[in-house]
């Protein structure tokens, strides 16, 4: 199986470069920040706890995103494999993923991640908030907030991957089909390697 962890901070690309990734692999798509905000389209409980956190640019609790991860593993288990996009994003959220895929018999083959600047990300970010209806995209204070969780909660699981020879940084700013192709090349790699 190929299980990609496509990692990088709010903007960087992860949901753009999924899109493309899964078509080329076949494989499926779990983004927690899809899951959660197809929760709040339904006003489910889950839904209307996550989004008051979401809105201030806060991580939701790692116990509600595990719980969402677990049953999409229990729901695909013909799968080829998976990207994991935006998931983990703490290590305790790295540590339950590593114990549930043993428990499907599969591991992380690799962590792939998207290297962009504050700066581009902002300008990203600000951008897809003029018309994307996401109240975390349209103001700069609630991005700040955003990218503050990521530097001090998720950043650290580059760490966690590169100590299991699993961490793979790309360059993430540039044309979007350029990205790929690097991603693309990365992935080769990774399975030559193994
Ligand atoms: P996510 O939905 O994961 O969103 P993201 O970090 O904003 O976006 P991504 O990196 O996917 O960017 P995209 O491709 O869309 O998270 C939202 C919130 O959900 C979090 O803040 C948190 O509250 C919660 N959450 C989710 N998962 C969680 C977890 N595991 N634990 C706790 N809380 C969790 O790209 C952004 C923009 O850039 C787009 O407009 C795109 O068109 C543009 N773009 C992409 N590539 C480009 C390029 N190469 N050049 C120029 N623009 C580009």
């Amino acid at each position: 199986m190929l299980n990609i962890v496509l990692f990088g901070p709010p903007g960087a690309g992860k949901g753009t470069q999924s899109e493309k990734l899964i078509a080329a692999f076949n494989l499926i798509h779990l983004s927690t920040g899809d899951l959660l905000r197809s929760e709040i389209a339904q006003q489910t409980t889950l839904g209307v706890k996550a989004k008051s956190l979401m809105d201030k640019g806060e991580l939701v609790p790692d116990e509600v995103v595990i719980g969402m991860i677990s049953s999409k593993l229990s729901e695909n288990k013909q799968a080829q494999g998976f990207i994991f996009d935006g998931f983990p994003r703490t290590v305790p959220q790295a540590e339950a993923l590593d114990q549930l895929l043993a428990e499907h018999g599969t591991s992380i083959t690799c962590m792939l991640a998207l290297e962009v600047d504050q700066e581009e990300l902002t300008k990203r970010l600000l951008l897809r908030g003029k018309d994307s209806g996401r109240v975390d995209d349209q103001n700069e204070d609630i991005i700040r907030n955003r990218i503050k969780e990521y530097n001090n909660k998720t950043a650290p699981l580059k760490s966690f991957y590169s100590s299991q020879q699993k961490f793979y940084p790309v360059h993430g700013i540039g044309g979007v089909d350029d990205i790929f192709k690097a991603l693309c090349a990365q992935i080769k790699v990774v399975y030559q390697a193994h």
